[in-house]
């Protein structure tokens, strides 16, 4: 085909492709007012005495799949992972320089995965109030440029609870964080609907953050290091959502909130076969398609994921107000996550709403701009 003949073959596709274009670029070019204002909404952080428990873990042949990232982090640093270490445990002056030399105003700060989850309940316990009291102060200490989310222990849903009412309340944290499985358990099991109950009075959302893979399901992801961020994460926290969806669970606590990272962790991509294959009344307990589920009690954040053809299709599949930015710092870099927050093809009030506007209604950020 000489190249006459291909341009003739493909001028319907070439022809849309630049009404795409054209409609993108006057998005792109459109001048905004002032900078961007930008909170980024999944930002995990440490304190030393989690990192201790978290290497005494990592010393034991335990074979559970998050041992292998935990040994990489805090025991044996590859040339790849020996900065995450630092930087999880800095939650003050160099995270903030990191911020400002990329324009970062705010950092959502979280317990980083596994969190308390896979240590014993009273180990669990106690290092979550201390976790919560350090991010606290944190927070005080920079009332501008940090909010967090408060962990708890599934371990023990009472007191995981009791913790809960004291993050918001006297705390005054912005919501909580759950890494996932909790010794292979999910939260649509019964034991941990006093959790969900308690998010819901308080008006609080759960950040569903990854973790490997549960035992149960772990036997493929051993090898390739699949287990992680390439692929186990996400199919780990959906597999959590869908059970969420698929329980009826949410139809006890419709006015719970939950957020998931990674774009939605593939879920907004799978919304149509979910309705089509677990509608109510199809030997389950749901009352509600999977995607009015996913509209009503979910939001979603970029963590991870910067690709603006998966943006715009969840923002028509969910709508914007549900979508939120986020870095995934310090295991993404910051640059390339703020250029795709400037120059993804959105309008202004898509931007501002995905920037900034959705975590402070979501998670009641209280914005003090610096002047
Ligand atoms: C990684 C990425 C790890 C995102 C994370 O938590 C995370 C990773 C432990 O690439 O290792 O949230
Ligand atoms: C809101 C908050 C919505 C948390 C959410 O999902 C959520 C909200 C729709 O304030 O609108 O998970
Ligand atoms: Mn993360």
């Amino acid at each position: 085909m000489d190249r006459r003949t291909a341009l003739g073959v493909m001028s319907g596709f070439a022809a849309a492709a630049a009404a795409d274009l054209r409609e993108i670029h006057a998005q792109e070019s459109t001048p905004r007012r002032g900078r961007l204002f930008k909170i980024a909404t999944e930002e995990a952080c440490s304190i030393p005495e989690i990192a201790e428990e978290l290497r005494n873990i990592a010393r034991t042949g335990w074979d559970n799949l998050d041992v292998l990232l935990i040994r990489d982090v805090y025991l044996r640093p590859s040339r790849t992972t020996a900065r995450f270490l630092p930087s999880l445990l800095d939650i003050g002056a160099h995270r903030i320089e990191e911020m400002d030399a990329h324009g970062v105003d705010m950092h959502l700060l979280s317990l980083t995965a596994p969190g308390v989850q896979m240590f014993d309940t009273e180990t669990a316990v106690s290092l979550a109030q201390l976790a919560n009291d350090r991010l606290a102060e944190a927070v005080s200490a920079h009332p501008a440029r940090f909010a967090a989310l408060a962990s708890f222990a599934p371990q023990d849903p009472k007191r995981a609870v009791k913790e809960m009412e004291r993050a918001i309340r006297e705390l005054g944290m912005n919501g909580f964080v759950v890494n996932s499985h909790t010794n292979g358990e999910y939260l649509d099991q019964p034991k941990y609907w006093p959790i969900l109950e308690a998010a819901e009075a308080l008006d609080a959302p759960i950040y569903i953050h990854p973790r490997a893979p549960s035992d149960g399901m772990a036997a493929p992801f051993r090898d390739y290091r699949m287990e992680a961020a390439v692929w186990g994460y996400g199919c780990e926290v959906g597999t959590h959502v869908v059970r969420l969806m698929l329980s009826g669970a949410l139809d006890r606590f419709p006015k719970l909130k939950i957020v998931i990272g990674h774009m939605g962790e593939a879920i907004p991509f799978w919304l149509w076969r979910l309705d089509f294959m677990g509608a109510p009344g199809e030997r389950r307990p749901n009352q509600l398609k999977p995607s009015e589920y996913f509209r009503r009690n979910f939001a979603i954040t970029t963590s991870g994921v910067e690709d603006p053809l998966a943006l715009r299709y969840c923002i028509d599949r969910i709508g914007v107000d549900s979508v939120m930015w986020a870095i995934d710092y310090p295991y993404q870099p910051t640059a390339p996550a703020v250029k795709f927050i400037e120059t993804a093809p959105l309008s202004d009030e898509e931007r501002e709403k995905i920037a900034h506007g959705n975590a402070e209604r979501i998670f009641r950020i209280r914005v003090a701009r610096e002047s």
